[in-house]
């Protein structure tokens, strides 16, 4: 009996890489462990020998959040944020992991492009952990986020954290333990939940640790802009307010959480909306 149980922990596990690691369409309910213990699949097998992260196999991807990126206008939101590593929530990531992450990790956005820096302690002196940033939240635990869907798996499609300035490097610690790292890229992420998990050193290199990117330090900035031509004026609406015209970048300063719908001038039925968070006290 007790083998059979840990039978279906590593079964499980594997599953978890594969939602962990592959491309976005693996949706958070296909990672959440279920009650009943998942039974082998190709799937899984072939997440051990992907544990290097330079391969993930699935092409597929999520219409609806392509769908999404391809409006008529198209939003993004400006701006710096910090999250903090801690480990990943019950039952999510490595079951046998050890190591206790501690650290910072900053994104920052603006009208180059994305970078990401972390200085983290408590890993494997020696060892090459991958870290990446990861489509929704620690609790979501998506998948790689990739900038074009239906791109490829690695930079400059993603964003990996590196400490030797390869962008397809990984972190590598100290003999203290500790990394310092940074990654970016020329295009800035769909305003969604994201954060950046690190994974175990060892196959099939499991997330050992996760941080949020919660909340904008503030001010965020919005940026809005037109992907089709002959679109000549854009408006929006902050918060639920009056449609106003866009004519340049908006700062938000006000804490607390926000949403702006946008579209066209005057095509304000089944606008779409993006909502973020300016962290500080109201
Ligand atoms: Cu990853």
């Amino acid at each position: 009996m007790r083998s059979h149980i840990r039978t279906a922990a590593v079964v499980l596990s594997l599953g978890l890489v594969v939602a962990a690691c592959s491309d976005a369409e693996e949706a958070p309910a296909d990672a959440a462990p279920t009650s009943e213990g998942q039974q082998p699949t190709a799937e899984s097998t072939d997440a051990e020998d992907h544990g290097a992260h330079d391969s993930h196999g699935s092409t597929d991807h999520d219409a609806a959040a392509a769908a999404a990126a391809t409006g008529p206008v198209g939003a993004s939101v400006l701006g710096t944020s910090t999250g903090s590593f801690g480990p990943l929530g019950e039952g999510l990531g490595s079951a046998t992991n050890t190591l206790v992450v501690e650290g910072t990790v900053t994104l920052v956005k603006d009208e180059s492009g994305t970078e990401i820096t972390t200085n983290v302690g408590g890993l494997l002196s020696g060892a090459d952990h991958a870290a990446h940033l990861h489509d929704g939240s620690c609790t979501e635990f998506g998948g790689h986020y990739m900038h074009d869907h239906a791109g490829p798996p690695e930079p400059p499609n993603e964003i990996w954290l590196s400490s030797t300035g390869d962008p397809v490097g990984s972190l590598q610690p100290s003999q203290a333990g500790t990394a310092v790292g940074a990654g970016g890229a020329d295009w800035v992420p769909r305003e969604t939940p994201l954060s950046m998990m690190i994974h175990d050193s060892e196959l099939p290199g499991l997330p050992i640790a996760c941080a949020d990117f919660a909340a904008y330090d503030g001010p965020a900035t919005l940026v809005l802009e037109p992907t089709d031509d002959g679109i000549d004026a854009i408006e929006y609406s902050l918060d639920g307010g009056e449609w106003t015209a866009y004519e340049a970048p908006v700062e938000i300063t006000e804490p607390g959480e926000h949403t702006v719908a946008y579209a066209p001038a005057g095509e304000h039925d089944d606008a779409p909306e993006i909502t973020f968070t300016v962290a500080g006290a109201r």
